[in-house]
Protein backbone atom coordinates (compact mmCIF):
# COMPACT_ATOMS: atom_id res chain seq x y z
CA UNK A 1 0.00 0.00 0.00
CA UNK A 2 1.58 3.37 -0.87
CA UNK A 3 1.47 6.02 1.78
CA UNK A 4 4.54 7.83 1.74
CA UNK A 5 5.32 10.43 -0.63
CA UNK A 6 8.54 12.50 -1.06
CA UNK A 7 8.66 15.24 -3.41
CA UNK A 8 12.24 16.54 -4.67
CA UNK A 9 13.67 19.01 -6.06
CA UNK A 10 17.69 18.83 -6.98
CA UNK A 11 19.16 22.73 -6.81
CA UNK A 12 22.30 22.91 -8.79
CA UNK A 13 24.37 26.25 -10.14
CA UNK A 14 21.80 26.69 -12.98
CA UNK A 15 18.52 25.87 -10.59
CA UNK A 16 18.50 28.56 -8.21
CA UNK A 17 17.74 26.85 -4.21
CA UNK A 18 16.21 31.06 -3.63
CA UNK A 19 12.94 30.08 -4.56
CA UNK A 20 10.66 27.73 -3.67
CA UNK A 21 9.80 25.18 -6.29
CA UNK A 22 6.02 25.70 -6.26
CA UNK A 23 4.82 23.16 -8.65
CA UNK A 24 5.57 20.31 -6.19
CA UNK A 25 4.34 22.42 -3.23
CA UNK A 26 0.81 22.55 -4.99
CA UNK A 27 1.02 18.65 -5.40
CA UNK A 28 1.81 18.61 -1.69
CA UNK A 29 -0.88 19.72 -0.23
CA UNK A 30 -3.07 18.39 -3.00
CA UNK A 31 -1.72 14.80 -1.90
CA UNK A 32 -1.87 15.65 1.89
CA UNK A 33 -5.64 16.87 1.46
CA UNK A 34 -6.70 12.92 -0.06
CA UNK A 35 -4.92 11.65 2.88
CA UNK A 36 -1.20 10.60 1.99
CA UNK A 37 1.54 11.54 4.06
CA UNK A 38 4.05 13.88 2.06
CA UNK A 39 7.30 15.03 2.51
CA UNK A 40 9.31 17.55 0.82
CA UNK A 41 13.18 18.24 -0.04
CA UNK A 42 14.52 21.13 -2.30
CA UNK A 43 17.99 21.23 -1.85
CA UNK A 44 21.17 21.32 -3.49
CA UNK A 45 22.76 18.36 -4.95
CA UNK A 46 25.44 18.03 -2.47
CA UNK A 47 23.42 19.22 0.62
CA UNK A 48 20.93 16.93 0.44
CA UNK A 49 21.01 14.79 3.94
CA UNK A 50 20.14 10.72 2.71
CA UNK A 51 19.20 10.13 6.62
CA UNK A 52 16.56 12.41 6.52
CA UNK A 53 15.34 10.01 3.57
CA UNK A 54 16.34 6.70 4.87
CA UNK A 55 14.21 7.85 8.39
CA UNK A 56 11.14 8.91 5.76
CA UNK A 57 10.68 5.63 3.80
CA UNK A 58 9.01 6.79 1.31
CA UNK A 59 7.18 4.53 -0.79
CA UNK A 60 7.17 6.67 -4.06
CA UNK A 61 9.47 9.52 -4.57
CA UNK A 62 8.69 12.59 -7.32
CA UNK A 63 11.24 15.14 -9.06
CA UNK A 64 10.61 18.06 -10.09
CA UNK A 65 12.69 18.40 -13.36
CA UNK A 66 13.49 21.07 -15.63
CA UNK A 67 16.16 20.39 -18.19
CA UNK A 68 19.22 21.56 -16.56
CA UNK A 69 18.73 19.71 -13.37
CA UNK A 70 18.10 16.33 -15.08
CA UNK A 71 21.37 15.17 -14.83
CA UNK A 72 21.68 15.69 -11.02
CA UNK A 73 18.53 14.64 -10.81
CA UNK A 74 19.44 11.36 -12.21
CA UNK A 75 22.40 11.26 -9.50
CA UNK A 76 19.95 11.45 -6.80
CA UNK A 77 17.59 9.12 -7.72
CA UNK A 78 20.17 6.45 -8.31
CA UNK A 79 21.12 6.80 -4.32
CA UNK A 80 17.88 6.82 -3.45
CA UNK A 81 17.04 3.77 -5.40
CA UNK A 82 20.32 2.34 -3.94
CA UNK A 83 18.27 3.01 -0.58
CA UNK A 84 15.11 1.75 -1.43
CA UNK A 85 15.46 -0.57 -4.08
CA UNK A 86 11.80 -1.27 -4.21
CA UNK A 87 10.52 2.32 -4.64
CA UNK A 88 8.39 4.22 -7.48
CA UNK A 89 10.23 6.85 -8.68
CA UNK A 90 8.27 9.15 -10.85
CA UNK A 91 9.24 12.72 -12.57
CA UNK A 92 7.24 15.96 -13.29
CA UNK A 93 8.05 19.96 -14.44
CA UNK A 94 8.55 20.72 -17.99
CA UNK A 95 11.50 18.60 -18.75
CA UNK A 96 9.40 15.18 -18.10
CA UNK A 97 6.54 16.83 -20.22
CA UNK A 98 8.08 17.39 -23.18
CA UNK A 99 10.86 14.90 -23.18
CA UNK A 100 8.87 11.79 -21.45
CA UNK A 101 9.80 9.38 -23.59
CA UNK A 102 13.83 10.04 -23.51
CA UNK A 103 13.66 10.40 -19.52
CA UNK A 104 12.04 7.03 -19.16
CA UNK A 105 14.48 5.18 -21.99
CA UNK A 106 17.00 6.32 -21.07
CA UNK A 107 18.21 3.94 -18.60
CA UNK A 108 15.34 1.82 -16.17
CA UNK A 109 15.39 4.15 -13.23
CA UNK A 110 12.63 6.20 -13.33
CA UNK A 111 9.03 4.78 -13.66
CA UNK A 112 6.36 7.06 -14.59
CA UNK A 113 6.26 10.59 -16.05
CA UNK A 114 3.69 13.17 -15.08
CA UNK A 115 3.12 15.04 -18.06
CA UNK A 116 1.67 19.36 -17.65
CA UNK A 117 -0.17 19.90 -14.42
CA UNK A 118 0.21 17.70 -11.76
CA UNK A 119 -2.26 17.84 -9.68
CA UNK A 120 -5.15 15.42 -10.30
CA UNK A 121 -2.78 13.31 -12.37
CA UNK A 122 -0.11 12.45 -9.81
CA UNK A 123 -3.22 11.39 -7.35
CA UNK A 124 -4.86 8.88 -9.82
CA UNK A 125 -1.62 7.43 -10.58
CA UNK A 126 -1.32 6.80 -6.56
CA UNK A 127 -4.71 5.66 -6.10
CA UNK A 128 -4.45 3.41 -9.40
CA UNK A 129 -1.09 1.67 -7.91
CA UNK A 130 -3.09 1.19 -4.89
CA UNK A 131 -6.25 -0.40 -6.22
CA UNK A 132 -4.20 -2.59 -8.62
CA UNK A 133 -6.62 -0.89 -11.58
CA UNK A 134 -5.38 -0.50 -15.02
CA UNK A 135 -2.50 1.84 -15.76
CA UNK A 136 -4.01 2.84 -19.39
CA UNK A 137 -6.56 4.86 -18.19
CA UNK A 138 -4.63 7.59 -16.21
CA UNK A 139 -4.60 10.19 -18.42
CA UNK A 140 -1.06 12.20 -18.62
CA UNK A 141 1.18 9.52 -18.04
CA UNK A 142 3.82 7.71 -19.82
CA UNK A 143 5.13 4.73 -18.29
CA UNK A 144 7.22 1.82 -19.50
CA UNK A 145 5.60 -1.66 -19.87
CA UNK A 146 8.04 -4.75 -21.68
CA UNK A 147 10.66 -2.04 -22.52
CA UNK A 148 8.26 -0.11 -24.61
CA UNK A 149 7.28 4.07 -23.57
CA UNK A 150 3.41 4.02 -23.03
CA UNK A 151 2.13 7.20 -23.65
CA UNK A 152 -1.38 7.53 -21.98
CA UNK A 153 -3.93 10.29 -23.65
CA UNK A 154 -3.32 14.02 -22.35
CA UNK A 155 -5.18 15.02 -19.25
CA UNK A 156 -7.96 18.04 -19.45
CA UNK A 157 -6.64 20.69 -17.39
CA UNK A 158 -8.24 21.09 -14.05
CA UNK A 159 -11.15 23.66 -13.93
CA UNK A 160 -11.38 26.76 -11.95
CA UNK A 161 -7.43 26.98 -9.86
CA UNK A 162 -9.46 27.91 -6.72
CA UNK A 163 -10.30 24.11 -6.32
CA UNK A 164 -6.96 23.59 -5.45
CA UNK A 165 -5.59 23.67 -1.92
CA UNK A 166 -2.61 26.78 -1.29
CA UNK A 167 0.40 25.08 -1.76
CA UNK A 168 2.27 23.72 1.42
CA UNK A 169 4.56 25.91 2.97
CA UNK A 170 7.50 23.23 4.02
CA UNK A 171 10.24 24.41 1.68
CA UNK A 172 10.48 28.25 2.62
CA UNK A 173 9.70 27.29 6.14
CA UNK A 174 13.23 23.88 6.47
CA UNK A 175 15.03 26.39 4.00
CA UNK A 176 14.15 29.52 5.35
CA UNK A 177 13.65 31.11 2.57
CA UNK A 178 13.09 34.87 2.50
CA UNK A 179 11.20 35.50 -0.40
CA UNK A 180 7.45 33.47 -1.14
CA UNK A 181 6.19 32.48 -4.24
CA UNK A 182 2.67 33.10 -5.20
CA UNK A 183 1.36 31.71 -8.05
CA UNK A 184 -1.63 33.68 -9.38
CA UNK A 185 -2.38 32.06 -12.76
CA UNK A 186 -1.59 29.64 -15.13
CA UNK A 187 -0.82 29.89 -18.49
CA UNK A 188 -0.41 33.00 -20.87
CA UNK A 189 -1.80 34.94 -23.81
CA UNK A 190 1.21 34.93 -25.94
CA UNK A 191 2.86 32.56 -28.02
CA UNK A 192 6.65 33.28 -28.41
CA UNK A 193 8.16 31.01 -30.93
CA UNK A 194 10.56 29.88 -28.28
CA UNK A 195 8.37 29.70 -25.18
CA UNK A 196 7.16 26.17 -24.66
CA UNK A 197 4.51 27.46 -22.28
CA UNK A 198 1.44 27.50 -24.60
CA UNK A 199 1.73 23.32 -25.00
CA UNK A 200 1.68 22.85 -21.25
CA UNK A 201 -0.81 25.03 -19.89
CA UNK A 202 -2.78 25.37 -23.34
CA UNK A 203 -5.16 28.06 -22.10
CA UNK A 204 -4.84 30.73 -19.42
CA UNK A 205 -6.58 30.31 -15.82
CA UNK A 206 -6.50 33.33 -12.80
CA UNK A 207 -7.14 32.95 -9.45
CA UNK A 208 -9.33 35.96 -7.54
CA UNK A 209 -8.00 38.88 -5.56
CA UNK A 210 -9.30 37.66 -2.46
CA UNK A 211 -7.83 34.59 -2.33
CA UNK A 212 -4.32 35.49 -3.94
CA UNK A 213 -4.02 38.41 -0.51
CA UNK A 214 -5.53 36.05 1.89
CA UNK A 215 -2.87 33.65 0.83
CA UNK A 216 -0.20 36.65 0.82
CA UNK A 217 -1.18 38.03 4.08
CA UNK A 218 -1.34 34.44 5.85
CA UNK A 219 2.10 33.56 4.80
CA UNK A 220 3.26 37.04 5.89
CA UNK A 221 1.87 36.69 9.19
CA UNK A 222 2.82 33.20 9.36
CA UNK A 223 6.45 33.74 8.42
CA UNK A 224 7.45 37.37 8.99
CA UNK A 225 7.58 37.50 5.06
CA UNK A 226 7.20 40.43 3.30
CA UNK A 227 8.91 39.63 0.05
CA UNK A 228 6.74 37.67 -2.55
CA UNK A 229 7.65 36.42 -6.24
CA UNK A 230 4.81 35.87 -8.71
CA UNK A 231 5.79 32.78 -10.45
CA UNK A 232 2.77 33.92 -13.32
CA UNK A 233 4.04 34.13 -16.99
CA UNK A 234 2.67 37.50 -16.95
CA UNK A 235 0.86 39.37 -14.12
CA UNK A 236 -1.69 41.73 -16.22
CA UNK A 237 -2.99 38.63 -18.03
CA UNK A 238 -5.85 38.97 -19.15
CA UNK A 239 -4.97 41.70 -20.77
CA UNK A 240 -8.09 42.15 -22.49
CA UNK A 241 -10.06 44.11 -19.79
CA UNK A 242 -8.06 46.92 -19.05
CA UNK A 243 -6.12 44.94 -16.42
CA UNK A 244 -9.23 44.43 -14.02
CA UNK A 245 -7.83 41.58 -11.49
CA UNK A 246 -4.24 42.92 -11.63
CA UNK A 247 -6.18 46.38 -10.56
CA UNK A 248 -8.43 44.30 -7.85
CA UNK A 249 -5.36 42.70 -6.79
CA UNK A 250 -3.41 45.95 -5.98
CA UNK A 251 -6.43 47.42 -4.40
CA UNK A 252 -7.00 44.73 -1.97
CA UNK A 253 -2.97 44.79 -1.42
CA UNK A 254 -3.63 48.30 -0.62
CA UNK A 255 -7.01 47.99 1.40
CA UNK A 256 -5.34 45.43 3.83
CA UNK A 257 -2.09 47.60 4.33
CA UNK A 258 0.44 44.59 4.11
CA UNK A 259 3.18 46.26 3.74
CA UNK A 260 5.13 43.92 1.19
CA UNK A 261 7.19 44.67 -1.94
CA UNK A 262 6.53 41.65 -4.51
CA UNK A 263 8.03 41.31 -7.88
CA UNK A 264 5.88 40.06 -11.13
CA UNK A 265 6.69 39.30 -15.12
CA UNK A 266 5.02 41.66 -17.69
CA UNK A 267 5.09 41.76 -21.15
CA UNK A 268 6.05 44.99 -22.94
CA UNK A 269 3.36 45.58 -25.04
CA UNK A 270 1.69 45.88 -21.22
CA UNK A 271 2.53 49.36 -21.70
CA UNK A 272 -0.10 50.14 -24.78
CA UNK A 273 -2.86 50.42 -22.47
CA UNK A 274 -1.04 50.93 -19.01
CA UNK A 275 -0.89 54.48 -17.56
CA UNK A 276 0.79 56.33 -14.70
CA UNK A 277 -2.56 55.70 -12.38
CA UNK A 278 -1.87 52.15 -13.00
CA UNK A 279 1.56 51.67 -12.35
CA UNK A 280 1.42 54.35 -9.35
CA UNK A 281 -1.48 51.85 -7.86
CA UNK A 282 1.24 48.99 -8.72
CA UNK A 283 3.91 50.67 -6.92
CA UNK A 284 1.10 51.97 -3.78
CA UNK A 285 0.78 48.15 -3.68
CA UNK A 286 4.12 46.89 -3.17
CA UNK A 287 5.15 46.01 -6.79
CA UNK A 288 9.31 46.66 -6.24
CA UNK A 289 10.77 45.16 -9.82
CA UNK A 290 9.34 43.75 -13.08
CA UNK A 291 11.00 41.13 -15.55
CA UNK A 292 9.97 42.00 -18.79
CA UNK A 293 10.60 39.54 -21.21
CA UNK A 294 12.22 41.95 -23.67
CA UNK A 295 14.16 39.04 -25.81
CA UNK A 296 15.62 41.73 -28.50
CA UNK A 297 16.01 45.11 -29.55
CA UNK A 298 15.48 45.12 -33.11
CA UNK A 299 12.14 43.99 -34.80
CA UNK A 300 13.64 41.68 -37.13
CA UNK A 301 14.38 38.95 -33.90
CA UNK A 302 11.36 40.16 -32.52
CA UNK A 303 9.94 38.18 -35.42
CA UNK A 304 11.76 34.89 -35.49
CA UNK A 305 10.82 35.17 -31.82
CA UNK A 306 7.02 36.03 -32.83
CA UNK A 307 6.69 38.52 -29.97
CA UNK A 308 3.70 40.80 -29.97
CA UNK A 309 5.67 43.51 -28.74
CA UNK A 310 7.97 46.00 -30.54
CA UNK A 311 11.27 47.73 -30.17
CA UNK A 312 9.42 50.78 -29.32
CA UNK A 313 7.14 48.61 -27.12
CA UNK A 314 10.27 47.75 -25.61
CA UNK A 315 11.70 50.71 -24.35
CA UNK A 316 8.67 52.63 -23.54
CA UNK A 317 8.00 49.95 -20.83
CA UNK A 318 11.27 50.17 -19.36
CA UNK A 319 11.25 53.95 -19.09
CA UNK A 320 7.59 53.69 -18.06
CA UNK A 321 8.57 51.33 -14.77
CA UNK A 322 11.63 53.22 -14.44
CA UNK A 323 9.78 56.54 -14.15
CA UNK A 324 7.81 54.92 -11.28
CA UNK A 325 11.08 54.01 -9.18
CA UNK A 326 10.25 49.80 -10.11
CA UNK A 327 13.53 48.17 -11.12
CA UNK A 328 13.29 46.22 -14.31
CA UNK A 329 15.43 43.15 -15.29
CA UNK A 330 15.03 42.62 -18.59
CA UNK A 331 14.95 38.63 -20.43
CA UNK A 332 17.17 39.14 -23.57
CA UNK A 333 18.31 36.40 -25.99
CA UNK A 334 20.79 37.81 -27.71
CA UNK A 335 21.90 35.34 -30.66
CA UNK A 336 19.79 32.77 -32.09
CA UNK A 337 20.27 30.94 -35.09
CA UNK A 338 18.96 33.48 -37.39
CA UNK A 339 21.11 36.40 -35.83
CA UNK A 340 23.09 39.15 -38.13
CA UNK A 341 25.72 41.57 -37.15
CA UNK A 342 23.11 44.84 -37.96
CA UNK A 343 20.70 43.01 -35.29
CA UNK A 344 23.34 41.92 -32.70
CA UNK A 345 24.64 45.72 -33.21
CA UNK A 346 20.87 46.98 -32.65
CA UNK A 347 20.65 44.78 -29.63
CA UNK A 348 24.23 45.84 -28.23
CA UNK A 349 22.93 49.31 -28.32
CA UNK A 350 19.81 49.47 -27.02
CA UNK A 351 21.41 47.50 -24.10
CA UNK A 352 24.09 49.78 -23.08
CA UNK A 353 21.84 52.80 -23.32
CA UNK A 354 19.19 51.25 -20.79
CA UNK A 355 21.66 49.81 -18.72
CA UNK A 356 20.91 46.16 -19.22
CA UNK A 357 24.45 45.24 -20.59
CA UNK A 358 25.62 45.19 -16.82
CA UNK A 359 24.44 41.84 -16.22
CA UNK A 360 27.20 39.88 -18.48
CA UNK A 361 24.11 37.04 -18.94
CA UNK A 362 22.16 39.51 -21.20
CA UNK A 363 24.78 39.57 -23.73
CA UNK A 364 26.31 35.67 -23.70
CA UNK A 365 22.61 34.87 -23.69
CA UNK A 366 21.63 32.13 -26.45
CA UNK A 367 18.51 30.47 -27.92
CA UNK A 368 18.06 27.40 -26.04
CA UNK A 369 15.94 24.59 -27.75
CA UNK A 370 12.60 23.47 -26.52
CA UNK A 371 11.38 20.78 -27.89
CA UNK A 372 7.73 21.60 -29.75
CA UNK A 373 8.66 25.32 -30.15
CA UNK A 374 8.23 26.85 -33.35
CA UNK A 375 11.52 28.00 -33.53
CA UNK A 376 12.63 24.57 -32.81
CA UNK A 377 10.62 23.36 -35.48
CA UNK A 378 11.24 25.72 -37.70
CA UNK A 379 15.25 25.62 -37.54
CA UNK A 380 15.01 21.71 -37.83
CA UNK A 381 12.82 22.52 -41.12
CA UNK A 382 15.82 24.73 -42.04
CA UNK A 383 18.69 22.09 -41.33
CA UNK A 384 20.23 24.04 -38.60
CA UNK A 385 20.09 21.00 -35.90
CA UNK A 386 23.20 19.56 -34.85
CA UNK A 387 22.24 15.93 -34.13
CA UNK A 388 24.43 14.92 -31.11
CA UNK A 389 23.43 17.84 -29.33
CA UNK A 390 20.19 18.44 -29.06
CA UNK A 391 17.84 20.47 -26.36
CA UNK A 392 20.54 22.80 -25.52
CA UNK A 393 22.76 25.93 -26.01
CA UNK A 394 24.74 24.90 -27.92
CA UNK A 395 22.37 21.51 -30.10
CA UNK A 396 22.50 24.12 -33.34
CA UNK A 397 24.36 25.83 -35.98
CA UNK A 398 24.15 29.63 -36.73
CA UNK A 399 23.66 30.60 -40.21
CA UNK A 400 26.59 33.19 -40.32
CA UNK A 401 29.65 31.24 -38.77
CA UNK A 402 31.51 34.02 -37.57
CA UNK A 403 28.63 34.80 -35.17
CA UNK A 404 28.85 30.89 -34.28
CA UNK A 405 32.45 31.99 -32.93
CA UNK A 406 31.73 34.55 -31.44
CA UNK A 407 28.89 33.29 -29.73
CA UNK A 408 31.00 30.47 -28.21
CA UNK A 409 34.04 32.79 -27.19
CA UNK A 410 32.00 35.20 -25.38
CA UNK A 411 30.48 32.38 -23.28
CA UNK A 412 33.88 30.81 -22.92
CA UNK A 413 35.63 33.91 -21.58
CA UNK A 414 32.86 34.74 -18.79
CA UNK A 415 32.67 30.87 -17.76
CA UNK A 416 36.40 31.48 -17.41
CA UNK A 417 36.51 34.60 -15.42
CA UNK A 418 33.51 32.95 -13.20
CA UNK A 419 35.61 29.94 -12.70
CA UNK A 420 38.93 31.60 -12.14
CA UNK A 421 37.86 34.04 -9.24
CA UNK A 422 34.89 32.29 -7.45
CA UNK A 423 31.61 33.73 -9.63
CA UNK A 424 32.22 37.17 -9.49
CA UNK A 425 29.73 37.97 -12.48
CA UNK A 426 27.50 35.96 -10.28
CA UNK A 427 27.75 38.64 -7.38
CA UNK A 428 27.72 41.03 -9.72
CA UNK A 429 24.36 40.34 -11.08
CA UNK A 430 22.70 39.48 -8.01
CA UNK A 431 23.53 43.00 -6.17
CA UNK A 432 22.82 44.80 -9.33
CA UNK A 433 19.57 43.14 -10.55
CA UNK A 434 18.03 41.11 -7.66
CA UNK A 435 18.91 42.59 -4.32
CA UNK A 436 18.71 46.37 -5.86
CA UNK A 437 14.67 46.46 -5.70
CA UNK A 438 14.25 44.85 -1.93
CA UNK A 439 17.11 47.81 -1.01
CA UNK A 440 14.82 50.25 -2.79
CA UNK A 441 11.60 48.47 -0.43
CA UNK A 442 13.76 49.18 2.39
CA UNK A 443 14.33 52.56 2.03
CA UNK A 444 10.50 53.10 1.83
CA UNK A 445 10.60 51.02 5.19
CA UNK A 446 12.96 53.65 6.19
CA UNK A 447 11.10 56.40 5.78
CA UNK A 448 7.96 54.94 7.32
CA UNK A 449 10.04 54.54 10.63
CA UNK A 450 10.53 58.42 10.28
CA UNK A 451 14.53 57.05 10.73
CA UNK A 452 16.17 59.68 8.68
CA UNK A 453 19.60 57.54 9.16
CA UNK A 454 18.63 54.66 7.79
CA UNK A 455 17.25 56.62 5.26
CA UNK A 456 20.69 57.74 3.69
CA UNK A 457 22.31 54.34 4.85
CA UNK A 458 20.45 53.12 2.37
CA UNK A 459 20.48 55.90 -0.42
CA UNK A 460 24.37 56.16 0.16
CA UNK A 461 24.16 51.89 -1.25
CA UNK A 462 22.02 53.00 -3.59
CA UNK A 463 24.14 55.47 -5.47
CA UNK A 464 26.88 53.74 -5.40
CA UNK A 465 25.86 50.53 -6.25
CA UNK A 466 24.35 52.56 -9.52
CA UNK A 467 27.78 54.29 -9.98
CA UNK A 468 29.33 50.96 -9.95
CA UNK A 469 26.39 49.39 -12.34
CA UNK A 470 27.35 52.23 -14.83
CA UNK A 471 31.13 51.20 -15.13
CA UNK A 472 30.12 47.57 -15.34
CA UNK A 473 27.61 48.27 -17.81
CA UNK A 474 29.88 50.30 -20.25
CA UNK A 475 32.77 48.06 -19.86
CA UNK A 476 30.85 45.21 -20.96
CA UNK A 477 28.61 46.76 -23.84
CA UNK A 478 32.48 48.30 -25.22
CA UNK A 479 33.89 44.95 -24.93
CA UNK A 480 31.34 43.49 -27.04
CA UNK A 481 31.12 45.67 -29.53
CA UNK A 482 34.64 45.38 -30.05
CA UNK A 483 34.29 41.73 -30.50
CA UNK A 484 31.25 42.17 -32.67
CA UNK A 485 33.67 44.36 -34.80
CA UNK A 486 36.01 41.84 -34.86
CA UNK A 487 33.92 38.60 -36.00
CA UNK A 488 32.27 41.06 -38.61
CA UNK A 489 35.60 41.64 -40.03
CA UNK A 490 36.76 37.80 -39.82
CA UNK A 491 36.65 36.41 -36.62
CA UNK A 492 40.01 35.42 -34.58
CA UNK A 493 40.56 33.82 -31.62
CA UNK A 494 43.89 35.51 -30.77
CA UNK A 495 42.43 39.06 -31.34
CA UNK A 496 39.49 38.32 -29.15
CA UNK A 497 41.85 37.65 -26.16
CA UNK A 498 43.79 40.37 -26.92
CA UNK A 499 40.43 42.60 -26.88
CA UNK A 500 39.23 41.07 -24.00
CA UNK A 501 42.02 40.89 -21.65
CA UNK A 502 42.47 44.43 -22.24
CA UNK A 503 38.71 45.65 -22.59
CA UNK A 504 37.51 43.58 -19.37
CA UNK A 505 40.56 42.03 -17.50
CA UNK A 506 39.31 38.71 -14.74
CA UNK A 507 41.11 41.35 -12.45
CA UNK A 508 39.27 44.07 -12.96
CA UNK A 509 36.25 42.19 -12.40
CA UNK A 510 36.72 40.11 -9.17
CA UNK A 511 37.94 43.86 -8.00
CA UNK A 512 34.18 45.24 -9.11
CA UNK A 513 32.42 42.45 -7.32
CA UNK A 514 34.59 43.09 -4.16
CA UNK A 515 33.25 46.41 -4.23
CA UNK A 516 29.91 45.12 -4.24
CA UNK A 517 30.60 42.78 -1.49
CA UNK A 518 32.04 45.90 0.66
CA UNK A 519 29.19 48.04 -0.45
CA UNK A 520 26.59 45.35 1.28
CA UNK A 521 28.60 45.03 4.29
CA UNK A 522 28.65 48.58 4.66
CA UNK A 523 24.81 48.63 4.18
CA UNK A 524 24.49 45.85 6.76
CA UNK A 525 26.32 47.10 9.48
CA UNK A 526 25.03 50.72 8.61
CA UNK A 527 21.68 49.77 9.04
CA UNK A 528 21.45 48.01 11.98
CA UNK A 529 23.54 50.45 13.65
CA UNK A 530 20.85 52.95 13.04
CA UNK A 531 17.97 50.79 13.72
CA UNK A 532 17.41 47.46 15.05
CA UNK A 533 14.45 46.83 13.43
CA UNK A 534 16.22 46.10 10.04
CA UNK A 535 18.24 43.27 12.06
CA UNK A 536 15.43 40.59 10.87
CA UNK A 537 14.23 42.23 7.67
CA UNK A 538 18.04 42.57 6.21
CA UNK A 539 19.09 39.05 7.81
CA UNK A 540 19.36 36.76 4.70
CA UNK A 541 19.69 39.18 1.64
C1 LIG B 1 7.52 31.33 -13.10
C2 LIG B 1 8.62 30.63 -13.83
C3 LIG B 1 9.86 30.60 -13.22
C4 LIG B 1 10.09 31.20 -11.84
C5 LIG B 1 9.52 30.29 -10.75
C6 LIG B 1 9.75 28.80 -10.96
C7 LIG B 1 9.12 27.98 -9.87
N1 LIG B 1 9.86 27.78 -8.84
O1 LIG B 1 8.01 27.60 -9.96
C8 LIG B 1 11.63 31.35 -11.81
C9 LIG B 1 11.98 32.77 -12.20
C10 LIG B 1 12.29 31.03 -10.49
C11 LIG B 1 12.03 30.41 -12.92
C12 LIG B 1 13.31 29.97 -13.04
C13 LIG B 1 13.69 29.10 -14.04
N2 LIG B 1 12.98 28.72 -15.11
CO1 LIG B 1 11.13 29.12 -15.35
N3 LIG B 1 9.36 29.49 -15.76
C14 LIG B 1 8.41 30.05 -15.09
C15 LIG B 1 7.12 30.06 -15.92
C16 LIG B 1 6.97 31.47 -16.53
C17 LIG B 1 5.85 29.71 -15.16
C18 LIG B 1 5.93 28.43 -14.34
C19 LIG B 1 4.68 28.25 -13.58
O2 LIG B 1 3.60 28.53 -14.05
N4 LIG B 1 4.76 27.76 -12.37
C20 LIG B 1 3.59 27.52 -11.59
C21 LIG B 1 3.55 26.07 -11.06
C22 LIG B 1 2.22 25.82 -10.42
O3 LIG B 1 3.72 25.19 -12.14
P1 LIG B 1 4.94 24.17 -12.27
O4 LIG B 1 6.06 24.64 -11.44
O5 LIG B 1 5.22 23.92 -13.68
O6 LIG B 1 4.37 22.83 -11.61
C23 LIG B 1 3.31 22.05 -12.17
C24 LIG B 1 3.76 21.00 -13.20
O7 LIG B 1 4.98 21.29 -13.80
C25 LIG B 1 3.78 19.70 -12.47
N5 LIG B 1 4.99 19.31 -11.75
C26 LIG B 1 6.07 20.03 -11.45
N6 LIG B 1 6.94 19.29 -10.75
C27 LIG B 1 6.42 18.09 -10.56
C28 LIG B 1 6.88 16.97 -9.88
C29 LIG B 1 6.09 15.84 -9.84
C30 LIG B 1 6.58 14.64 -9.12
C31 LIG B 1 4.83 15.84 -10.48
C32 LIG B 1 4.00 14.67 -10.42
C33 LIG B 1 4.37 16.96 -11.18
C34 LIG B 1 5.16 18.08 -11.20
O8 LIG B 1 2.75 19.89 -11.53
C35 LIG B 1 2.80 21.22 -11.01
C36 LIG B 1 1.45 21.65 -10.54
O9 LIG B 1 0.49 21.54 -11.53
C37 LIG B 1 7.43 28.98 -17.00
C38 LIG B 1 6.76 29.23 -18.34
C39 LIG B 1 5.30 28.98 -18.21
N7 LIG B 1 4.52 29.97 -18.47
O10 LIG B 1 4.89 27.88 -17.86
C40 LIG B 1 8.94 29.01 -17.07
C41 LIG B 1 9.69 27.73 -17.35
C42 LIG B 1 9.09 26.63 -16.52
N8 LIG B 1 11.04 28.01 -16.85
C43 LIG B 1 11.97 27.49 -17.54
C44 LIG B 1 13.35 27.57 -17.23
C45 LIG B 1 14.32 27.04 -18.25
C46 LIG B 1 13.78 28.11 -16.02
C47 LIG B 1 15.23 28.14 -15.53
C48 LIG B 1 15.95 26.82 -15.67
C49 LIG B 1 15.94 29.28 -16.21
C50 LIG B 1 17.43 29.21 -16.11
N9 LIG B 1 17.99 29.49 -14.99
O11 LIG B 1 18.03 28.87 -17.07
C51 LIG B 1 15.07 28.52 -14.05
C52 LIG B 1 15.14 27.25 -13.16
C53 LIG B 1 14.29 27.26 -11.97
C54 LIG B 1 14.95 27.81 -10.78
N10 LIG B 1 14.47 27.46 -9.58
O12 LIG B 1 15.92 28.53 -10.88
C55 LIG B 1 11.44 26.75 -18.73
C56 LIG B 1 11.55 25.25 -18.52
C57 LIG B 1 11.94 24.56 -19.77
C58 LIG B 1 12.42 23.17 -19.53
N11 LIG B 1 11.93 22.29 -20.37
O13 LIG B 1 13.18 22.86 -18.64
C59 LIG B 1 9.96 27.31 -18.85
C60 LIG B 1 8.93 26.32 -19.36
C61 LIG B 1 9.99 28.55 -19.78
C62 LIG B 1 10.51 28.21 -21.16
N12 LIG B 1 11.70 28.65 -21.46
O14 LIG B 1 9.89 27.58 -21.98
N13 LIG B 1 11.00 30.10 -13.74
S1 LIG C 1 5.14 35.91 -22.85
FE1 LIG C 1 6.56 34.63 -21.67
S2 LIG C 1 5.37 32.85 -20.96
FE2 LIG C 1 4.15 33.92 -22.55
S3 LIG C 1 4.62 32.79 -24.43
FE3 LIG C 1 6.05 34.54 -24.31
S4 LIG C 1 7.89 33.77 -23.25
FE4 LIG C 1 6.23 32.28 -22.91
Amino acid sequence: MIKKILLMAVNNDRVNGAWEEIGICYIASYLRKKGYEVKLIQKQEKEIDFDIIREFKPDVVGFDIYEVSVASSFRVAKKIRELFPEVILAAGGPYPTYCHEELLMKEPLFHYCIRGEGEYVFWELLETLNHNKCLKEVKGITYIQNQNAIVNRPQELIGALSTLPLPARDILRDNNLKVAMISTSRGCYAACSFCSNQLFWKKWRGRDAVSIVDEIQEIAEKYDIFSFNFTDASFEDPSIDNYSRLRSIANELIGRQLDIAFHADFRAEFQRNADDELISLLFKAGLRGVYIGIEAFNDEDLRVYTKIATVEDNCKVIEMFRKHNISTSCGIINFNPYSTFDRLHENIKYMKQYGIAGNIEKITNRYRMYKETKLYERMQKDGLLNAGEVFSEVGYNFLDENIGELADYVTEYIEGINEKFNFPFVVINNFSENYISVVRHFYIKAQKYGNEKSSNVIMDFINASEALKQVINDANANWFYNLLKLAESGWNKGTAREISEKMLAPEFINDLANQYKNLSKKLYIGLIRSDKRFVDIIDGF
